[in-house]
């Protein structure tokens, strides 16, 4: 079809797809049709478009290693049916206290010494109300991390303020992860404690406290496909786009009401999620939110290693790596350095000397 006029062309009768990789900058102006349009293109040309906008906005051969630690764990209020470290459910999570400050620090410093760019500490709280002094010591704990150590710092504890997310942004935090989960139609099934809108204003503080913001969710909470769109509707039109996008799989916890419902579903139902639902999550992710992040996350172990490299391939640029994720298991930087290798793909520097070359760590010049 050879337009012979010389108007430009209407983009209004465009494929979405076609809008995704015709834009120079990302858009907040999705509507569901389009992402379900663009979820639903035939497998090979999805994953093939989404690695064409990975090359446009990314280095390709690049993947940011970011290591997890639980800083207090279990013990939580909230009812999310997925969760080992609420008190509703009998998971075998012990409730702890927040751990030392040396004990982090130790952490940090072996994360560092594996090849991980970026350390996020997690704490099993519902919101930072009445917490101020756990606050302040992890404000100082960030700026030690950041200023002696040199690594990106992100942190996840549940809702919070504006000042609250300012104090931690003067302290040098780089990003404060607080995920949306699912769609806004899905959500209710998995939590109550804690709205959808809830999540939202958090997302907000965090944004507007000029903070990176780290927002996804989980796949395999039997939700259906819609709902991939739906939350991916959520992300693509907030105002900004996240920085960073943890895209989990559902790792089933003994003793947590979400296990149990998966666990009755025949391996026929269509609430079971599929591998290709998690690839055109991803693929369609990476076209229409170009620069953020994509981080698989949690279940990440539970892939074999052709699966993830198809996740690369959709645009995954980041993974979690170490001994542990917050209660559940990671995969080890060993076996990702060598699995990175494989691929042909590098940790992703996030130092840079002062004439702008990347500066790498010792584990990351050995892959190089
Ligand atoms: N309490 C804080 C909160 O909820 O924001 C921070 C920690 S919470 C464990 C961080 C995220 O981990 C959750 O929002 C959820 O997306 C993910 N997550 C928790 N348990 C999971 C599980 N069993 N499988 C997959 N992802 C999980
Ligand atoms: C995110 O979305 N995934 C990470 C990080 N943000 C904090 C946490 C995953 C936790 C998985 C369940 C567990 O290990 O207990
Ligand atoms: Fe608590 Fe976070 Fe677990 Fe929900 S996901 S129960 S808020 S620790
Ligand atoms: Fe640290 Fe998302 S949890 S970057």
């Amino acid at each position: 079809n050879i337009n012979t006029s010389n108007e430009e062309p209407s983009l209004t009768n465009a494929r979405a797809i076609d809008i995704a990789l015709n834009t120079n900058k990302p858009l907040n102006t999705w509507t569901r049709e389009q992402i379900k349009e663009i979820y639903n293109t035939p497998m090979m040309e999805l994953v093939h478009q989404a690695q064409v906008q990975h090359r446009k906005y990314h280095n390709s051969g690049e993947v940011q290693l970011c290591t997890l630690l639980s800083i207090k764990t279990g013990g939580c209020t909230e009812d999310c049916k997925y969760c080992a470290q609420s008190n509703r459910y009998q998971t075998g999570t012990k409730a702890e206290k927040m751990i030392p400050v040396k004990d982090i620090l130790e952490a940090a410093r072996k994360a560092k010494a594996m090849g991980s760019t970026r350390f996020c500490m997690g704490a099993a709280w519902r919101d930072m109300h009445g917490r101020k002094s756990g606050l302040k010591r992890i404000a100082e704990t960030v700026s030690t991390i950041n200023k002696d150590l040199g690594l990106e710092t992100c942190v996840t504890l549940g809702m919070i303020n504006e000042d609250q997310a300012k104090y931690l942004a003067d302290a040098g935090l780089t990003a404060y992860n607080h995920n949306i989960d699912t769609s806004r139609e899905h959500y209710p099934n998995v939590i109550s404690t804690r709205s959808y809108d809830d999540r939202l204003k958090t997302i907000k503080n965090v944004n507007d406290a000029g903070l990176k913001v780290c927002t996804g969710g989980i796949l395999g909470l039997g939700e259906s496909e819609d709902d991939h769109i739906g939350f991916l509707h959520t992300l693509s039109t907030m105002e900004k786009h996240p920085e960073s996008l943890p895209i989990n799989r559902l790792v089933p916890i003994k003793g947590t009401p979400m296990e149990a419902e998966m666990s009755k579903l025949p391996s026929t139902s269509n609430r079971k999620l599929k591998f290709e639902s998690i690839l055109k999550t991803i693929a369609t992710a990476r076209l229409i939110m170009p620069e953020s992040i994509i981080r698989l996350a949690a279940g990440r172990y539970t892939m074999r290693e052709n699966e993830q490299f198809l996740c690369f391939m959709s645009g995954c640029n980041a993974i979690f790596t170490g001994e542990k994720m917050l209660t559940t298991m990671c995969n080890g930087w060993d076996e990702d350095i060598e699995m990175l290798r494989k691929w042909g793909l590098r940790p992703m520097p996030s130092f840079r000397d002062e004439k702008g070359t990347p500066v790498l760590m010792e584990k990351q010049e050995a892959v190089v």
